[in-house]
């Protein structure tokens, strides 16, 4: 038999170092009853530590977990407004006869609650967001509202809290599709939601001067004629949104893409886009760094940047631009949106530079959407069956 190796006993500085580097975990505050279809029911508090009430209930947790908070009221009448139009299956149960949001007294409150809370959180937000994966990645959605609650179901059917998924949303909520607003009061009753794994990132149709001619004030109006303030109301959280995501350090995600860096110089710093002012009312003329990020498009090209033409506005960058710009920053990837894409994304620049787009049918080639995936140090790219057909209760 052969002798045993003894076993040296490790050094008790072994265990110092885990000890001092662990960040521990805790109890979240809240249990629920999860149905099939993602629908949070029973919820219960654990009482492993005493809170008052009155903390309690501006948490972000309780503010996700109880039915009768105000985002959840919001989320519920978005969900009965497509339901109610017949673009979202029904399986709340309620035969939803009566369109709510026509009440004027409803959205009114609704907005500036929205509006104020939102903008106090990302105002406060780094420009550029550091995050780890497990994320997924939504290119435009150009209020495409059907499409977006699809996704809910698909990825986060009990609430972006209740999924180990940190959620990137790359701009471009507004204008084009017929629910801009209901667009926006989901994602900004998510974002209260979780803070910190719902993050909103600004894209070109998020600056006044571009929505203001499209249809974003017209819907506004037509929806809610009694309050014309509703409009600068959600600009004023456009100014304050973050403009870029870090994922592991490594994967850069924003709206449009890689700015020209200033003259002798080879690449734009990760610095300087995190120096983009906060509120930035007019990116062009304020800071066109940030103008360029949330306009500029891949181009299968020699040289680094070219005018762009289709926009009348921003640049081209091509392969060696997106190799200079991952290179200088340590970075391996992009991850962009604002253009759109057959199977709902697309790869440029020898898959280095991610194109994701997320509203179906946008184009009349009759797109998918899709979105990006990563976990697992692993990139995927998604196809969303988002055909309404079978989805439709008529
Ligand atoms: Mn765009």
């Amino acid at each position: 038999m052969s002798q045993r190796r003894k076993s040296k006993p490790r050094s008790p500085h072994t265990f110092r170092q885990i000890d001092s580097n662990h960040e521990g975990v805790k109890w979240g505050r809240h249990s629920f009853k999860v149905s099939p279809d993602g629908r949070i029911s029973d919820i219960t508090r654990l009482n492993t530590e005493y809170t008052p009430e009155h903390v309690m209930h501006r948490t972000a947790s309780s503010e996700s977990f109880r039915t009768k908070s105000n985002s959840n009221k919001y989320l519920l009448l978005m969900r009965q407004k497509a339901e109610y139009d017949g673009i979202l299956r029904n399986v709340s149960g309620t035969n939803v006869r009566h369109d709510y949001l026509s009440d004027q007294s409803h959205t009114k409150a609704m907005v500036t609650e929205l509006c104020t809370r939102v903008k106090g959180l990302v105002e406060k937000e780094d420009r550029i967001i550091r995050l780890n994966s497990p994320v997924v990645i939504f290119g435009d959605l150009h209020g495409n509202l059907q499409n977006l609650l699809i996704f809910e179901r698909i990825f986060f059917p009990a609430g972006p809290r209740a999924s180990p998924y940190t959620f990137i949303f790359l701009g471009d909520y507004v204008d084009r599709g017929d629910y801009s607003l209901e667009v926006m009061c989901c994602l900004l009753s998510w974002k209260l939601q979780a803070p910190d794994s719902f993050i909103l990132i600004r894209g070109n149709h998020e600056v006044r001067i571009v929505n203001s001619q499209f249809t974003f004030p017209v819907e506004l109006k037509r929806k809610m004629p009694n309050f014309p303030e509703a409009f600068e109301l959600f600009n004023q959280v456009f100014d304050c949104l973050p403009v870029a995501a870090l994922i592991e350090g490594s994967v850069f995600c924003c709206h449009g893409g890689i700015p020209k860096p200033n003259e002798g110089e080879e690449f734009v710093k990760l610095a300087d886009i995190a120096r983009s002012p906060c509120p930035l009312v007019d990116p062009d003329t304020e800071y066109n760094l940030t103008h360029q990020l949330l306009w500029n498009d891949p181009v299968n090209k020699s040289g680094k940047f070219h005018f762009n033409d289709k926009r009348q506005t921003g640049f081209l960058f091509t392969e060696e631009a997106t190799d200079n710009f991952l290179k200088g920053n340590n970075l391996t990837h992009v991850i962009r949106a604002h253009e759109v894409a057959q199977n709902g994304f697309s790869l440029n620049h020898d898959g280095k530079c991610v194109t994701v787009f997320s509203s179906a049918l946008y184009d009349p080639s009759k797109n998918d959407a899709g979105v990006i995936t990563i976990f697992r140090k692993i990139i995927r790219a998604l196809t969303i069956e988002t055909n309404i057909k079978d989805l439709a209760k008529k």
